[in-house]
């Protein structure tokens, strides 16, 4: 039996001598989800699997114990009972499961991962094997980012031209297309409603909550290309965009734009029970505002100071209509500047220091600094590393970011690791940006006590787990 390697680090582990062979047919005492999950995960293993009372647990800690007469989880909830059963996919063996003592509970309550499926659509398939592998690193939280310039992957009943138009491109990328070269291939697709509540249940199978994301009203090429009404020049017939970086292209100002994000917004919401829904808001260029009679009429008609305050009145528009449905709503850190509601969680992004900004403006914060967790960034210098959009951010970089400043425990609820997809056209490349890096962000939300080498000497093993699934992983940074 090798050494049991648990990633993320449990809080308190122990593993006395001795093997716990997997029987021909497992006797389990569990509740239907978590028996049903175990079938599907580990159909060796058998055991009791209940639910207690038990403050120092939490919602999401779990006692584990194997031992000659068996295996015994403990938890306060079936989300405790569904990371025991994480922790013994990465124990369980051929041989057997190693005897083991554990008391596990995580330190942040928001671990997650953003997937960007707009820049390229990935295989709903693949969506599905990436929300099991963010349940194997105990990552609770798949931030979903349907919608941007490049394509829309959100089927929407009352605007069928969403997907029929906007979510496909006629052109290439900025030459850097599939296996790095400009070839001109044509790209598109998106999900259906009803693949999307398939994921939903799949992943709550596995405590993982979807968040949507529709970023607006920036980020918005490919709605405007599929109906120009939308945009702030209507005459205007536009592509969806074929090159990265920011689109000046945003959404109008006027009631009927209003009207269909609320539409839009309303099929989201029937889809996605998460209590939150993202609503982007970053990166929006004010060039077309400014020249648009319409957006001034709407500034004075708010009483806003400037075409630069639409962008937070457009979001709290939004906002408003969410808290209608009983949502919460989650934005980006340009935000802050344009004072949304309190309760609107931030998304801290442009660097660490924008976290503190967030929370001394009064909000919740998700900790995302592009210099600790963007994993679409190169990680090693080899030069063998594929086309990465730039940037530099090595695995132990990742393994040393501390999301949460001094004096704000309990105001940032995690982080995640960033997947942003112009760089990853194939599911294969998704992967390798985010192995080993994002086992390093797990470890960062989840476990109270680090130690570098330590998460070195269980990530060989790790990442041989992996590799065992068929996931690629980047090994160039790795010792040999
Ligand atoms: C910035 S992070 C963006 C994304 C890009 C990413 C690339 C954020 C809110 N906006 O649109 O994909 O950088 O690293």
């Amino acid at each position: 039996m090798p050494e049991p390697a648990i990633i993320p680090r449990p809080a308190h582990a122990i593993f006395p001598p001795g093997v716990l062979p997997l029987a021909e047919s497992a006797q389990v005492t569990a509740p239907p989800a978590i028996a049903g999950l175990l079938a599907e995960v580990l159909p060796g293993v058998g055991g009791s699997f209940q639910l207690t009372e038990d403050a120092e647990l939490g919602p999401e800690g779990y006692r584990l114990r194997i031992d000659g007469s068996g295996v015994e989880a403990l938890a306060t909830t079936e989300a405790g009972l569904r990371w025991a059963v994480s922790t013994l996919r990465q124990l369980a063996h051929p041989d057997g499961l190693p005897y083991a003592e554990i008391t596990d509970v995580p330190r942040l309550p928001w671990r997650g991962a953003l997937l960007d499926v707009a820049r390229w659509c990935h295989p709903i398939e693949f969506v599905r094997e990436f929300v099991d592998l963010l349940a194997l690193h105990k990552l609770n939280t798949l931030h979903l980012h349907l919608t941007d310039d490049q394509g829309w992957r959100f089927e929407v009943h009352k605007y069928p031209r969403l997907t029929e138009v906007g979510a496909y491109r006629t052109e290439s990328n900025s030459g850097h297309a599939r296996d790095g070269r400009f070839d001109g291939t044509p790209h598109g697709g998106f999900y259906t409603q009803e693949q999307l509540r398939d994921l939903v249940t799949y992943a709550q199978s596995r405590g993982v909550r979807i968040m949507p994301e529709i970023d607006l009203p920036g980020h918005m090429q490919a709605a405007v290309s599929a109906y120009p009404w939308l945009g702030n020049d209507p005459e205007r017939q536009l592509p969806v965009r074929t090159a990265w970086g920011i689109s000046k292209h945003v959404l109008n100002t006027d009631d009927a734009t209003l009207a269909f994000a609320r539409d839009v917004l309303d099929e989201v919401v029937a889809v996605f029970p998460f209590e939150y829904v993202h609503l982007g808001g970053d990166e929006v260029p004010l060039d077309e505002w400014t020249v648009s009679e319409a957006a001034q009429k709407r500034v004075a008609n708010e009483g806003l100071g400037g075409t630069a305050e639409l962008l937070g009145w457009w979001i709290k528009e939004m906002g408003d209509h969410l808290a209608g449905h009983g949502r919460k709503i989650a934005a980006w850190d340009e935000l802050v500047e344009a004072a949304p509601p309190k309760d609107t969680l931030i998304f801290a992004w442009r660097g660490a220091e924008r976290v503190t900004a967030a929370l001394d403006a009064g909000h919740e914060v998700v900790a995302v600094p592009q210099e600790f967790v963007y994993l679409d960034h190169y990680e090693t210098q080899s030069p063998d590393e594929p086309l990465a959009i730039g940037g530099h951010t090595p695995l132990d970089r990742v393994y040393g970011f501390e999301p949460v400043p001094t004096g704000a425990a309990g105001r940032v609820l995690g982080t995640q690791g960033m997947l942003w997809s112009e760089y990853t056209p194939t599911p294969s490349l998704v992967q390798f940006r985010a192995f080993p890096r994002l086992a390093a962000v797990a470890e960062v939300a989840w476990s109270a006590d680090r130690d570098l080498s330590d998460f070195h000497q269980r990530l060989d093993a790790h990442l041989v787990r992996l590799e065992q699934r068929t996931v690629t992983v980047n090994r160039l940074g790795l010792p040999r």
